[in-house]
């Protein structure tokens, strides 16, 4: 395969472009002739964690179960791209503490919470600013900032496409690709 696997955790809030840019890194390392796998909400929640909410014990015990899943796909030499909100820092801790050094890659998907309400692509904030959704995260849950991600993207004023290139020049220097 020639290639190492990692685990590139995306990290931000709802509506940030975790997903949005994971798909585009994917993309791009498909070209490259890289082989990757997009962890989501979409193929995680509706799946293996199904029986899971957005209580903080619900949120440790979704990342808990991604971060195990993410380092078998690591171990195959898949480059694994996480896509989760995961507010809380412990959990992400947590998370780095499972894979290797330099296995646990930490990208935090900087936007303001402005502009994800502004953004509101599914209408979730709308409906968390009506009460409809309880423990929405930035509304009513918390979002803690990681302290010292690996790379910052800055979705707010970079494209997608920016924001890939970024990744996959992180990677580059790297040595994994
Ligand atoms: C946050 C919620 C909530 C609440 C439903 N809080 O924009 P989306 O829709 O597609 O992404 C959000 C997704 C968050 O799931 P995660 O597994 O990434 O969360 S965590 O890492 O905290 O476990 C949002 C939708 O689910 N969603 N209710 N209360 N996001």
């Amino acid at each position: 395969l020639g290639q190492k696997g990692v685990v590139v955790w995306f990290t931000g809030l709802s509506g940030s472009g975790k997903s949005t840019v994971a798909r585009e890194v994917e993309a791009r390392l498909l070209k490259l002739g890289c082989l990757s796998y997009v962890l989501d909400g979409d193929n995680i929640r509706f799946g293996l964690n199904n029986n899971l909410g957005f209580s903080p014990e619900d949120r440790a015990e979704n990342i808990r179960r991604v971060s195990h899943v993410a380092r078998l796909f690591a171990d195959a030499g898949i480059i694994t791209l996480t896509a989760f909100i995961s507010p809380y820092r412990a959990d992400r801790e947590a998370a780095r503490a499972l894979l290797g050094p330099g296995e646990f890659i930490e990208i935090y998907v900087r936007c303001s919470l402005e502009e994800c309400e502004k953004r509101d692509a599914k209408g979730l904030y709308k409906k968390a600013r009506a009460g409809e959704i309880k423990e929405f995260t930035g509304i009513s849950a918390p979002y803690e900032e990681p302290l010292s991600p690996e790379l910052v993207l800055e979705t707010e004023r970079e494209t997608p496409q920016e924001s890939a290139e970024k990744v996959i020049r992180f990677l580059a220097d790297r040595g994994i690709i």
